[in-house]
């Protein structure tokens, strides 16, 4: 962060290693004379807009897409050389742009420019990496609505009203209190628990978002030899942890990620619950019941967790041996040999994802992320410390401190600090 925000940056935007094509982006006030250099070609306003055949500086040939500022992703000038994919060929483009006078972008630096030059505002800035990020189609859905503005809008709405009510307040400290309307406290207070009840109320929207952005921690518990590695290794559709039938095979927590109806899950297998001498099994033990405390949701084999999913495992042996007096049978019943109740036990868990998210009678269009909670509790605070303020003085400093809070979720106010934290999440090139 402390690099110049006005030079000229070039890096690989597309992804390392084997692929058809690869871009290397531009941008900056010397991007088209980078990109002559590189090309030997001549840009001229026209090519805005425009793709044309190139070669680059020897090393490769390709598409160059050029924009012209502010008509880009960062509001800059840009170019866009589409070269070949692969390891090599993009690193030499790139190397031949560094050569030409451009700098090395940092991580997230092209969306940073497209920040500082108001084509996003910061809490769009956050909603690019969760859409790279997205492992899941409603994660990915969620993210795009922030890009396009759905949490900036009511984001703008709060902090408009905090301003205005601050800048009320401290209009009232320049006049005499005879000047005031006999409601004006009454009136500001009854606005300040307005806006304190819609900053809470977003705030609240934050579970769905940790769910969609770190995926929902789901943990298959139970006894020693219950099947949850073979459950887990059926839901996974692969030999992903240790099957046997002595009891006590799993210790360490395994964990691994999955899909299930769009939404992003950390499905853990742990060890079999019991008593245990041995000690490596019993810190396996003390793993598992950690994870039950922390899950979002336990699916329990053949016993009773509190508040878990409970399901009855390897249906396929019922009846057969005298087994099917195990602990009366209860739950979806779900046999990772044959595959039955698979698809019954991904619907329970996303019903119960469903019902974890859902606030009330009202389905948010997106949902604030942990960052933007931060600063949405700060000014909550803030509010309801100016409700009860003894005098115009204290409430109008309390309402500006949640002005403040307000302004840094899209960036109305921001130090270096808070940017180096956000985009640092990104890749480079993007
Ligand atoms: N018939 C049948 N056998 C199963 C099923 N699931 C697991 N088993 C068998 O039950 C035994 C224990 O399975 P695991 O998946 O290792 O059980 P676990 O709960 O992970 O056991 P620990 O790791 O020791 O706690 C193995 O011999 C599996 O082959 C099932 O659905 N049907
Ligand atoms: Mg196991």
């Amino acid at each position: 962060m402390t690099e110049s925000r006005t030079d000229t940056i070039a890096a690989i935007s597309t992804a390392p290693g084997r692929g058809g094509i690869a871009v290397v982006r531009v941008s900056g006030p010397d991007a088209w004379k980078v990109a002559e250099k590189v090309t030997g070609r001549r840009i001229a306003d026209e090519d805005a807009g425009r793709f044309r055949h190139v070669g680059m500086a020897g090393v490769d040939e390709g598409l160059m897409l050029v924009f012209k500022a502010p008509r880009s992703y960062t509001g800059e000038d840009s170019v866009e050389l589409q070269g070949h994919g692969g390891t090599v060929a993009p690193r030499r483009v790139l190397e031949a742009c560094l050569a030409a006078g451009a700098r090395l972008a940092g991580r997230g630096e092209f969306t940073l420019r497209a920040f500082l030059n108001g084509r996003l505002d910061l809490s769009e800035a956050e909603a690019v990496i969760d859409l790279v990020d997205a492992r899941t189609e409603r994660a990915a859905t969620d993210a795009f609505a922030r890009l396009e503005g759905a949490l900036s809008r009511p984001f703008e709405r709060l902090y408009a009203e905090a301003i205005d009510l601050s800048s009320r307040l401290e209009h009232a400290l320049d006049v005499s209190e005879d000047e005031l309307p006999d409601d004006f406290r009454s009136d500001i207070d009854s606005r300040i628990a307005a806006l304190a009840r819609e900053v809470d109320r977003m705030a609240a929207t934050a579970h769905e978002g940790r769910l969609l952005r770190e995926g929902a921690l789901v943990v298959l518990a139970g006894a020693p030899n219950a099947g949850k590695s073979s459950l887990m290794n059926a839901l996974l559709e692969t030999d992903r942890t240790i099957v046997d039938s002595v009891a006590g095979t799993t210790r360490d927590a395994i964990e691994e990620g999955l899909d299930i109806a769009g939404w992003p899950v950390r499905l853990m297998d742990t060890a079999g619950l019991r008593e245990t001498e041995d000690p490596v099994e019993a810190e396996g033990v003390n793993r598992a019941r950690a994870l039950v405390a922390k899950a979002d949701i336990v699916v329990a084999l053949d016993c009773d967790i509190p508040g878990a999913l409970r399901i009855h495992a390897k249906c396929d042996l019922d009846g057969i041996n005298g087994l099917d007096d195990r602990n009366g049978l209860e739950g979806i019943h779900v046999s990772a040999k044959t595959g039955e109740g698979l698809q019954a036990l991904r619907q329970a868990i996303a019903s119960r994802l469903e019902a974890l998210a859902a606030r009330g009678d009202e389905v948010a269009e997106a949902d604030v992320t942990v960052r933007q909670k931060g600063f949405l509790l700060g000014a909550s605070a803030a509010l309801a410390r100016a409700v009860g303020a003894i005098d115009c003085v204290a409430a109008a400093n309390e309402v500006r401190t949640a002005a403040e809070c307000l302004g840094k979720i899209v960036g109305k106010t921001y130090s270096d600090d808070l940017l180096e934290a956000l985009f640092s999440r990104f890749c480079v090139g993007k």
